[in-house]
């Protein structure tokens, strides 16, 4: 089973002018691209039984990917898993609702404390990586960063923290730069006009209900 890469469910300009129509084509055809070609010829090289896996699996089991290839599968596959949830999670004009907002004013105490909480871990992740919002393994909200392209889905051994994610912000430069440059709280702020919460709400009410 070979990685494709996803269609963008809008136009490249569709998030303007928060996220801007150059670095949105760039971002998808270029970056993500290359973590598709990267993780289909790592993917090859493994045994069968992990072919048949899809992208979450691999990332859920990377003890079992031999040794030699588990840098290359972390970083790709692990890129073109957090890419498709990044561009499905990004949508104008929707509002938090429902289980999530209920949820998150009972873990955080205000949503503007959530806010303020996620921005400062998307701000303070060093160098490349990304912000989360995840369901813990202990069924609790919380805010975490990770390096690189490393998920929660890796679990604690790989990606320092565990659980599944509701709401995924990609802080590498490559997301921001052409419009932002250096100004990484800029995009982060800007991030809030064009989270699809309607699908940070399906993601929370698909996890809490298994
Ligand atoms: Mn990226």
């Amino acid at each position: 089973m070979a990685f494709v890469l996803p269609e963008l469910p809008y136009r490249y300009d569709a998030l303007e002018p928060f996220f801007d129509k150059q670095t949105m084509e760039i971002h998808h055809t270029k970056h993500h691209q290359t973590y598709v070609n990267n993780a289909n010829n790592a993917l090859s090289e493994l045994p069968e039984e992990l072919q048949r896996l899809d992208a979450d699996q691999l990332l859920g089991q990377l003890d079992d990917i031999p040794a030699e290839k588990r840098v290359v599968i972390r970083n790709n596959v692990g890129g073109h898993a957090n890419h498709s949830l990044f561009w499905k999670g990004l949508k104008l004009n929707t509002t938090l609702h429902g289980n999530l907002k209920k949820a998150i004013e009972q873990q955080f105490s205000t949503v503007d404390a959530f806010i303020d909480e996620f921005e400062k871990a998307a701000t303070s992740r060093f160098g490349s990586g990304w912000a989360w919002l995840i369901l813990n393994d202990e069924n609790k909200l919380q805010v975490v960063s990770t390096a690189n392209q490393d998920s929660p889905l890796m679990g604690a051994k790989y990606a320092g923290v565990s659980g599944f994610p509701i709401i995924a912000l990609d802080v590498w430069e490559h997301a921001y730069y052409l419009k932002y440059q250096n100004r990484r709280p800029d995009y982060i702020k800007a991030f809030w006009s064009v989270v699809n919460w309607d699908e940070a709400e399906a993601r929370y009410n698909l996890i809490n209900a298994s």
